[in-house]
């Protein structure tokens, strides 16, 4: 399945229903009151967040939505019913922005929440409101208002607590499967996440917390390497970064200091963010090698492999410290 996160779509609301023009009629009364009615208002665009869906995959399959037009009034004074609205479900962790202006209309994030992104058309006038002493039957009524329409950019962004930053390769996607039931892929080639991938923590005893697995970013990638850093924003709003670095790189150090480079240049903010630094397949290592260098190490907080598990409890300790502290 395609991993849809941005998506372009076009809205409009419905418009106002027409007012009407109407006149009584009753027995022995050649030329009755003015009794047209007001029309409906057309129907709004909404947006709803439902934690039945996971992507954004429907909205790319359709990408014009309409509400109802508001019903036109009638006579003996009776407004027009209100057209119906669209409803656009969404998952949560949903930000919709306007495409022309760049202005945020929604961040939907809990199950439930709404948005109006596009209004409806005020209804028309009926003639029954034209009445005045000097004009007793007037013939005038109003069109309805035209509803908004828009073209709305819509980007899913996922809510995680803790997001996973590392060069392709490095094991993220092995950390994932061994803390949480999610199966993400793992191979041994760069590359091979392609989609986004949560996973939930549990552990008897402890809070959960979620964790996001993205594509590997490597250097570079600010100018369009790789895949690019569009899938930082899914872990923007991950309240820690754990880094994952491959401890057979003859560099680590130079790896932390390239992957903060790319991030600050996706998101300068994100630097700032709490974060923990992982060194990863120390199953590779040899232990007295790691001991002879902890002095020149000092910036990495731990030491572990995703593979076998080793170290990974104190990982995760780590991380609830910093996150339920
Ligand atoms: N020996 C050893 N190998 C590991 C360890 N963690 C991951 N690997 C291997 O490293 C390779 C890459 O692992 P992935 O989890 O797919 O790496 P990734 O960071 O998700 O890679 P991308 O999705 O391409 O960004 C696979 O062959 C894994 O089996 C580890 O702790 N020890
Ligand atoms: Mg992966």
């Amino acid at each position: 399945m395609k991993f849809v996160d941005e998506v372009v779509i076009e809205v409009a609301a419905g418009d106002g229903g027409d007012g009407c023009v109407s006149f009584r009629r009753e027995k022995f009364i050649a030329k009755g009151g003015p009794e047209g009615g007001d029309g409906g208002r057309g129907g709004d665009v909404i947006c709803l967040a439902d934690e039945n869906l996971g992507t954004l995959l429907d909205l790319q399959h359709r990408r014009h939505y309409r509400a109802k037009k508001g019903e036109r009034g009638s006579g003996k004074n009776m407004t027009g019913h209100t057209g119906e609205d669209a409803i656009i479900r969404v998952p949560p962790g949903t930000i919709i922005t306007d495409a022309e202006t760049g202005d945020v209309l929604a961040d939907l994030v809990v199950d439930g929440q709404r948005a109006v992104v596009a209004v409806g058309g005020k209804g028309g006038l009926g003639n029954a409101r034209f009445k005045s002493p000097t004009r007793q039957t007037p013939r005038k009524a109003t069109p309805g208002k035209p509803g908004e329409t828009r073209r709305l950019k819509i980007e899913l962004r996922l809510i995680a607590d803790v997001g996973l930053v590392g060069f392709p390769n490095a094991g993220k996607s092995t950390f994932l499967r061994q803390v949480s039931a999610a199966e993400p892929k793992v191979a041994a080639y760069p590359f091979t996440t392609l989609r986004p991938q949560l996973g939930i923590v549990e552990r008897p005893g402890y809070r959960k917390f979620s964790v996001a697995d993205i594509p590997g970013i490597i250097k570079g990638a600010s100018e369009g390497k790789g895949l690019g850093l569009q899938f930082l924003r899914h872990i923007s709003r991950t309240k820690i970064l754990l880094f994952i670095i491959d401890s057979q790189e003859e560099d680590i150090a130079g790896q932390l200091a390239d992957l903060l480079g790319e991030i600050q240049t996706f998101d300068p903010l994100m630097v700032n963010k709490p974060r923990l630094v992982m060194i990863n397949k120390i199953d590779l290592l040899d232990s007295e090698l790691i001991a002879k260098q902890s002095d020149k190490t000092q910036w990495v907080d731990c030491w572990a492999s995703a593979q076998v598990g080793q170290g990974i409890e104190e990982v995760l300790q780590r991380l609830e410290d910093m996150l339920f502290a």
